[in-house]
């Protein structure tokens, strides 16, 4: 079968090993076994520890080394022991005067057990608490040498990282698919250092200098009196802020299309956000935004969908992105450069490359691809790394330093005091997953959780009693050294002019979108004013919006059931960016979820279909009346009970049964079979909703008539009803490369 993209990816390689039989190489990852693209349904062993888990320098007091791997991997030897090492002969019963009698104090086990599970909790994230992270190879291309001596870009470099996907306003315990930007932070393990890459899947910010971000997110989160809602800004707090400080208008009109709905995390683009300064060999510097590309394209979910996983599967996108990596379908982002001549005025384009609320369109300065990311292994204890990870806008590596935007001088203070108390002290570059992997020289000493055992007598310099070290290095021994940028001013509390343009970008943005995209902003400003009730915070925002664009507001305010008002200023007469919009191409399906709705009957055909989704690099998913073996041979993964629509991307369904035989449930049986007999409602809602959701659905043979009870014309966009499987899935894939069957959404004449 024809492929629908071009891209050999990292997961066709992994097929084709698979298919020869050899194990899959993957780079940073030792050869086990080879990846599959089964869903994972059995227990693994433990991971081995990751190369940044490996101990840090430790030694006893008689200098042997502490880290031994048994020590690393906490759990080792086959017996249960305190946490002293001492084996126990019964955990759970407490030490009593006789059975039925009163617990003794002098039980040091259930002390010490209880102790420590009391303590099992940190605080969350002030923001971003809710996360989930993967290990990875960044390879660099070397096409950034010229304006960067950054090492990790060099050509061919491999740099292990860690990469931690978050929602910025839920509690740890958050649903995944609430309307949200997202956090797209990098951990880089270089040789010359840690590097960060701290950004969003949204390229610009609510607010222009950092002061504010206490504000933007005590308006964001919960109301303080009740603590709800949870997880999202449809409440009066949010667009009260958002009304009155009109610079978050461009990241806002962002959150409300499709980007701030994701399918998942691995078809997400990621923005460093900031324009940082490069320096090269020479000491010549080039100012630059950092861009993440996903291979697999920008894809998004539907409102509809998204409101429905937050009850059916609050972890979607936490499980998506483990069992992607479980089964071999590696994400992979391609790093991208855009470029600016690093003038005295910052400016590029009349654009003021120090406002984090502005864009610089990729029509103007061309994102410039420099590295590979494959994110190839998932955690293996979600506490130790993606919790404990600690990111930090300052981790930064010689060729790669920061600029005068207010925004990021204040997160440069933000990222190291909130570790302080989230990871209760200033050691957590000690933990596993924060180690550098290059050598750690440094002069800090003591406090909480210390786990090194320092040696030498005098942690300062200049020394004579260790021998003068450490020594510093000048640039030309990889030293970081600060651009010599020349600074002056008077002290104000002020922005520039330039800062005051709040609306041309959010019309650049609004202009860029198909039909199809205004139409679900349109729907998510009406969806969230509507659930405020203040009248004027409603009234208000309306005004912002006049100033985005007259038919945006109207098309709201109709909604609301408001009048719209006019702009209060000339609306700007931006070029539409057309690498704006997510539709209108098409991207590869690597790793997407096919239902496969069959009767028992029908195991030899769905087994052809099967095989033909996994040979195709999807996963497929058989869906059946009850658990069990689909005709004693395929293994049932979904019931009628536990499937639901929004768990796939595509659905395909199976022949009906044998006559007098009843495929889809009960009412089926009872009504005597056949194919004209009722189908089972829970298979109805599945296919109703996968339509409504303009998802591909593909059928054979006499899937026609459960269509037709389903309410869904043969002809409809995006359905195809074959003579076999494999035929049905081919005609399905083409859809599915374009992410969804868009016609099925017409949008207002008003919006096309
Ligand atoms: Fe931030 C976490 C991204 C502005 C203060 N931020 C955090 C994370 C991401 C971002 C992805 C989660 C990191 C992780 O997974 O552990 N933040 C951004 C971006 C911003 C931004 C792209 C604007 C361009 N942040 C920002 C400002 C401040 C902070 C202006 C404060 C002045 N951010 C924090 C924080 C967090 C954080 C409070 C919470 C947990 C953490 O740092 O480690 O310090």
């Amino acid at each position: 079968m024809e492929r629908s993209h071009p891209v050999k990816s990292a997961v066709d390689k992994i097929i084709d090993t698979v298919a020869s039989g050899q194990p899959a190489e993957i780079p940073g990852v030792p050869n086990s076994e080879p990846p599959s693209l089964e869903e994972p349904t059995e227990p693994r062993e433990p991971l081995p520890p990751k190369p940044d888990q490996s101990g840090p320098d430790t030694y006893s007091p008689t200098g042997q080394p502490t880290d031994t791997p048994q020590g690393k991997m906490a759990q080792g030897g086959p017996y249960l022991t305190t946490a002293q090492g001492l084996r126990v002969r019964d955990t759970d019963h407490s030490l009593k005067a006789g059975p039925r009698g009163p617990v003794l104090l002098q039980d040091h086990h259930l002390r010490e057990k209880i102790m420590h599970f009391d303590h099992e909790r940190i605080p969350e994230r002030v923001v971003h608490a809710r996360g989930a992270g993967a290990h990875g190879v960044f390879r660099g291309y070397g096409a950034a040498s010229n304006v960067t001596r950054a090492a990790f870009l060099g050509k061919d470099v491999e740099t292990p990282v860690f990469v931690r996907f978050s929602t910025v306003i839920g509690s740890r315990g958050s649903a995944d698919t609430v309307r949200d930007t997202r956090g797209f932070a990098t951990k880089f393990y270089t040789s010359e250092g840690v590097f960060d890459l701290v950004g969003n899947n949204i390229p610009v910010f609510f607010i222009q200098d950092a002061i504010k971000f206490p504000d933007v997110i005590h308006a964001a989160k919960w109301h303080p009196d009740r603590e709800i809602p949870q997880a999202q800004t449809a409440h009066d707090t949010f667009w009260d802020f958002a009304g009155l400080h009109t610079e978050a208008t461009h990241h806002t009109i962002w959150n409300m299309s499709g980007r701030g709905i994701p399918r998942s995390y691995r078809m997400m683009e990621g923005f460093g956000v900031h324009t940082f300064r490069l320096v090269n060999e020479e000491g010549a510097t080039t100012l630059a935004k950092f861009h993440w590309k996903p291979k697999l394209g920008v894809h998004s979910l539907v409102w509809e969908e998204a409101q429905l996983l937050g009850g059916v599967d609050p972890d979607f996108h936490r499980r998506d992105l483990f069992d992607a990596i479980e089964s071999g379908a590696y994400p992979q982002w391609e790093l991208g450069l855009q470029l600016f001549p690093d003038t005295p005025d910052q400016m590029f384009e009349g654009i003021d490359l120090l406002d984090s609320t502005k864009i610089v369109p990729e029509e103007l300065a061309p994102v410039q691809p420099v590295g590979l990311l494959t994110l190839n292994a998932n955690t293996s204890n979600f506490f130790a790394e993606t919790e404990q990870v600690a990111f930090h806008v300052g981790h930064l590596v010689p060729g790669i330093d920061v600029t005068d935007d207010p925004l990021l001088a204040g997160r440069l203070f933000s990222y190291l005091d909130t570790q302080i108390t989230r990871l209760a002290g200033p050691n957590f570059p000690q933990l596993p997953i924060n180690r550098p992997h290059a050598p750690v020289n440094d002069m800090q000493r003591d406090g909480f959780h210390q786990t090194a055992v320092h040696r030498g007598v005098a942690p300062y310099r200049p020394n004579s009693l260790d021998g003068g070290c450490p020594f510093t290095a000048g640039a030309d021994q990889g030293a970081f050294v600060e651009v010599p940028v020349e600074v002056s001013g008077r002290k104000v509390r002020e922005a520039p002019a330039s800062y005051d343009d709040h609306f041309s970008q959010a019309r650049l943005f609004w202009l860029s979108m198909s039909p199809v995209e205004r139409e679900h902003i349109v729907a998510a400003y009406t969806f969230e004013l509507g659930k405020c009730y203040e009248q004027a915070v409603k009234e208000r925002y309306l005004r912002v919006l006049a100033n985005i664009d007259p038919v945006l507001c109207r098309q709201v305010a109709e909604g609301l059931g408001l009048p719209a008002p006019d702009a209060a200023q000339p609306l700007a007469d931006p070029t539409p960016s057309p690498a704006l919009s997510q539709i209108g191409q098409t991207w590869p399906t690597d790793g997407r979820i096919i239902g496969i709705i069959a009767g028992d009957d029908d195991a030899e055909a769905v087994g052809a279909v099967r095989q033909a989704v996994l040979d195709a690099g999807m996963v497929p998913l058989i869906i059946a009346p009850t658990g069990g073996m689909l005709g004693g041979t395929l293994p049932v993964q979904r019931t009628f009970t536990t499937a639901r629509s929004v768990e796939f991307d595509a659905l395909l369904v199976a022949s009906a049964p044998a006559p007098g035989k009843d495929a889809y449930g009960a009412r089926d049986a009872k009504a005597g079979g056949g194919a004209d007999s009722p189908v089972d409602p829970r298979v109805l809602l599945l296919i109703t909703e996968a339509y409504r959701h303009a998802k591909p659905i593909g059928g054979w043979g006499a899937a026609s008539q459960v269509l037709s009870q389903a309410g869904i014309p043969a002809q409809a966009p995006g359905v195809v009803v074959a003579d076999d499987g494999p035929s049905a899935l081919d005609g399905t894939l083409q859809f599915l490369a374009a992410h969804r069957v868009w016609d099925r959404f017409p949008a207002a004449a008003e919006l096309t």
